[in-house]
C-alpha cells in the first residue's frame, strides 16, 4: 500500500470515532481523546453512556466512541483498531453475547490495557459475553468489570486510575470520587434513626 493511501485510511478510520469531552460532543469537543469506548452495536451505547458520562462529568478525560463489530466487519475493526490516535491510552470494549470484541482488541493492541464490559443481554442474561471475556486464553488479557450498569461505571473509574498513573489531575479527581462516596454513607447514616422509626411504626 501507497503512503498516500495509507494516509486516507487512517484519516477515514479515524473519522468513524466521535470525540466527547466535558465541553460537548463532536465539533464542540475539545481536547485529545485518552480513552476509546468501543461497543459492538449502537444498541449498546445506552449501556456504555454510563462509561462515557463518567469518564467526562466525574473525570473530565476526553474519550472517542466508536461502534466496531468482529461479527459484521472485522476488517473495518482492524483498520480503526490499528489506526487510533496516538494519545489514547485505555481502550473500554462492550459486547454482548458471544463478545470476542475485547479479546480481539487485546491481541491487535498488544501496547493498550483493555477493559471489558458484558452486555445483559438476551437468553444468557449478560453471562455468556462475561465468560467469553473472562476466559481469555493466556497472552491477550482483558480487564472484565461486572456485567451492566456497575460494569459500565467501574470501566470508567479503572481507566481514570490507568491514566492516574502519570496524571497528578486524574489523581486528584479520583480522590474527590471517593471522597463523594463516602458523604453518601455519611448521609444515610444521618437519616437512619428517622428511617428506622418508620420501620417500627
Ligand atoms: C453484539 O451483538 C453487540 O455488542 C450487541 O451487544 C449485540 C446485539 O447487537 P444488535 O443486534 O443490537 O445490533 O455484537
Amino acid at each position: 500500500m501507497s503512503a498516500e493511501e495509507q494516509a486516507i485510511r487512517t484519516q477515514l478510520a479515524q473519522e468513524h470515532g466521535v470525540l466527547i469531552s466535558s465541553t460537548g460532543v463532536g465539533k464542540h469537543a475539545q481536547g485529545e481523546p485518552k480513552v476509546l469506548i468501543t461497543m459492538g452495536s449502537d444498541s449498546d451505547l445506552p449501556l456504555m453512556m454510563k462509561a462515557v458520562d463518567t469518564l467526562r462529568s466525574e473525570f473530565c478525560i476526553p474519550c472517542i466512541v466508536q461502534i466496531n463489530s468482529v461479527h459484521r466487519d472485522l476488517r473495518s475493526v482492524v483498520q480503526h483498531i490499528e489506526h487510533l490516535p496516538a494519545s489514547v491510552q485505555v481502550i473500554i470494549a462492550c459486547a454482548g453475547g458471544a463478545a470476542h470484541l475485547p479479546g480481539n482488541i487485546a491481541d491487535l493492541r498488544a501496547d493498550l490495557p483493555v477493559i471489558g464490559v458484558p452486555r445483559d443481554l438476551g437468553a444468557l442474561k449478560g453471562i455468556d459475553a462475561l465468560l467469553s471475556m473472562v476466559q481469555m486464553p493466556e497472552g491477550a488479557p482483558v480487564a472484565v468489570m461486572a456485567i451492566g450498569e456497575a460494569g459500565a461505571v467501574n470501566a470508567a473509574i479503572h481507566a481514570a486510575k490507568e491514566l492516574a498513573i502519570g496524571d497528578p489531575t486524574i489523581k486528584a479527581r479520583l480522590l474527590i470520587y471517593a471522597e463523594k462516596r463516602k458523604a453518601r454513607v455519611q448521609k444515610q447514616n444521618e437519616t437512619l434513626e428517622q428511617k428506622l422509626s418508620d420501620y417500627s411504626m
